[in-house]
């Protein structure tokens, strides 16, 4: 039986779509839920079997989803249009799994790799817009969908719970890796103790801000609409700019296999910060002005452990494609790292440069205003 077939009538039947359904495919490079294109004869659109163990409260993640975009949309900012089930729900919670729809957002793309730092600037202004849409959401209206997301040394915490397990026989293979992480666990507990101090604020954020959850316009290459929703929590900001540079400012695919080809690009990372810190500048504090490079560093750390840990684990988080699919991710991430490292100074130089030029345009700018 095809997809369509399997899909049909126990699925697409409790939706309320226009048209009559034409096709259904599997579609995009999420590692998380499971995407199909549906084409009708009326329009496209996004049918997703939601990740049941990532997500173990559909519901709660729907209603998440239902607050952030109608404050969005009330804004004027295009976002994801959840297509409701025929009673009504925003969601259908079946016995093939829990499934939602989505209106089909036409005429965009999104990429898996930044080919011009132009586009990438467009990525980061998007991302510092909705950030600044999000500043007046009231976050106790969000239910935290995935505690401890980037809480960065209880993802070394189950690193090493995966090491001690060894359910798949594969930790005497990666033992440099494991040490690798383990030698830079100083890092992890900037961000999270900052936070809990209050010297860098919590805020509304995205939290998985790679450059494929963002659509960019066809024709024009700007910023449509960010997706993938799933993850929207009380967070720091600098968890959405280091993540969006550890995926964009590398020259290669999240999972070359080839690392001569991984290299963290300069050019990249300047543009993403001209890009965020152009729209967010008014509101930056200082630490976090002061941890953006850091965070970049740290994000990929981050991912790189949560890879190699769902590789001890059997590769049961992530989506996979073939064996070592997880570790050769978790590779790219420790060369993205050292690449780092060796370029924090001229890092850190840029991103004080362009907070500078960013914070006194605005200084000047008020004291014009105040003067007229
Ligand atoms: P995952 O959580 O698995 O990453 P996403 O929600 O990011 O799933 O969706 C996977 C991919 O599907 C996206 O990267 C994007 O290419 C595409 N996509 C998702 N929603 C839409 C939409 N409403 N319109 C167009 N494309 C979409
Ligand atoms: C996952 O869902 P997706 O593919 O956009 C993951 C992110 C990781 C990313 C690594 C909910 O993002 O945290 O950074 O893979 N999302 C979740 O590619 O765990
Ligand atoms: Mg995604």
């Amino acid at each position: 039986m095809g997809i369509r077939e399997r899909l049909e009538r126990p699925i697409l039947s409790h939706f309320t779509f226009e048209g009559d359904v034409l096709s259904v495919e599997p579609y995009g490079d999420g590692h998380i839920n499971e995407t199909f294109l549906v084409r009708t004869t009326q329009r496209r659109y996004i049918l997703q079997r939601m990740n049941e163990e990532v997500f173990p409260d559909p519901a709660a993640l729907m209603h998440n989803i239902q607050y952030v975009t109608e404050y969005l949309r009330a804004q004027g900012q295009e976002t994801l249009q959840i297509v409701a089930t025929v009673n009504g729900e925003p969601y259908l919670r079946s016995s093939m799994g829990n499934f939602r729809m989505y209106v089909f957002i036409e005429n965009t793309v999104s990429y898996n790799l930044v080919d011009n730092p132009q586009m990438f600037e467009n990525a980061a202004r998007a991302f510092g817009r909705f950030q600044n849409l999000l500043s007046g959401f009231d976050a106790r209206k969000l239910v935290e969908v995935i505690p401890h997301f980037h809480d960065t040394p209880a993802r070394l915490s189950a690193l090493e719970r995966a090491v001690e397990n060894d359910v798949s026989g594969r930790a005497r293979g990666v033992g440099a890796e494991i040490e690798f992480f383990e030698s830079r666990k100083l890092d992890y507990t900037k961000v999270v103790d900052a936070l809990a101090r209050g010297d860098v604020p919590l805020r509304v954020t995205h939290n998985d801000t790679k450059l494929n959850n963002i659509l960019m316009d066809a024709r024009t290459g700007e910023a449509r609409a960010i997706i993938d929703l799933d993850t929207i929590m009380p967070g720091s900001l600098l968890y959405d700019f280091g993540d969006a540079v550890r995926f964009g400012a590398s020259t290669a695919l999240e999972d070359e296999r080839d690392l001569e080809k991984v290299h963290f690009s300069l050019d990249y990372f300047r543009a993403y910060t001209v890009g965020f810190v152009g729209e967010v500048a008014n509101s930056l504090t200082p630490t976090e002005a002061e941890l953006l490079p850091f965070s970049a560093l740290l994000m990929a750390e981050e991912c790189g452990m949560r890879f190699l840990t769902d590789y001890l684990d059997g590769d049961e988080y992530f989506a996979t494609a073939y064996d070592d699919h997880n570790l050769v991710r978790a590779h790219t991430q420790m060369r993205l790292v050292e690449d780092m490292e060796a370029q924090m100074t001229e890092m850190k130089v840029l991103t004080r440069q362009i907070v500078n030029r960013y914070q006194h345009a605005t200084t000047n700018h008020e004291n014009d205003h105040e003067e007229s």
